[in-house]
């Protein structure tokens, strides 16, 4: 397991200038198998959902989204009361990291999300910025997401692509997905030709920009893809 107390000049230089930056081996495999645990234990039952915000489909405004096939839960209290989430949303490396990234003295946590794609299912996750969101630049304010798989994630599997540098454009506007769905994407089409995908393994986080565009395909693979992130904002 990696720890730091400061990120390399090399880090925050890939930061600065991709958007996004990752960061290998910062979460304990434990706390991946934990998790894990917790997240499919709460979506099937398992594990009560103890003052979670939301579980169930990613997005549900209509039968025909495909954001319904997303199965998610998003927290949105700290601390959280379900104490394996709240071990992740607390955990220092990550603030740490975030606070460097943003150069700010300060990175509070604001949001917590755990995102599944099966394989087979058609539930792509819309071109977006999170700032088309949360609108954060407007008010000056600082954001980035800590995007962190429990399972490795490919090309094929349904992992998150981002378009490097596109967080030094604006932040664009954004209608909703596909015309029936909650979840938000760019108006504008985007050159998927410039797409990274990020290819990782269980215990590497990748930090990404309020402005970065990112999304991903549906799960084509054959192995299951289980993503959480943490949202934090100065
Ligand atoms: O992993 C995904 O499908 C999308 C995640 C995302 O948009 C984010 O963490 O900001």
């Amino acid at each position: 397991m990696q720890t730091f107390k400061t990120l390399s000049p090399h880090a925050l230089e890939h930061y600065e200038e991709q958007g996004y930056v990752v960061l290998q081996g910062l979460i304990p495999q434990e706390l991946i198998s934990g998790l894990l645990d917790r997240v499919d234990g709460i979506l099937e039952g398992r594990y009560e959902a103890l003052g979670l915000h939301h579980v169930g489909a990613g997005s549900d405004n209509s039968p025909d989204d495909p954001g319904r096939l997303n199965r998610q839960i998003v927290v949105v209290e700290f601390p959280a009361q379900d104490p394996v989430i709240n071990e992740i949303m607390s955990f220092k490396a990550l603030e740490l990291a975030a606070r460097q990234l943003m150069h700010r003295d300060v990175a509070e946590i604001f949001q917590f999300q755990a995102m599944v794609k099966e394989p087979g299912c058609d539930n792509p996750t819309p071109w977006h910025q999170d700032d088309g969101y949360w609108k954060y630049d407007h008010r000056d304010q600082k954001a980035i997401t800590a995007w962190m798989p429990l399972l490795a994630t490919t090309a094929e599997n349904g992992t998150m692509w981002l378009l490097p540098e596109s967080h030094k454009g604006p932040i664009h506007e954004h209608v909703q997905a596909g015309g029936v769905s909650n979840y938000r994407t760019v108006a504008e089409s985007i050159d998927e030709s410039k797409l990274v995908p990020l290819e990782l393994s269980p215990g590497d986080v990748s930090f990404h920009h309020q402005k970065t565009i990112h999304g991903a395909f549906s799960n084509s693979g054959t192995k299951r893809r289980v993503i959480v992130a943490s949202h934090y904002h100065s």
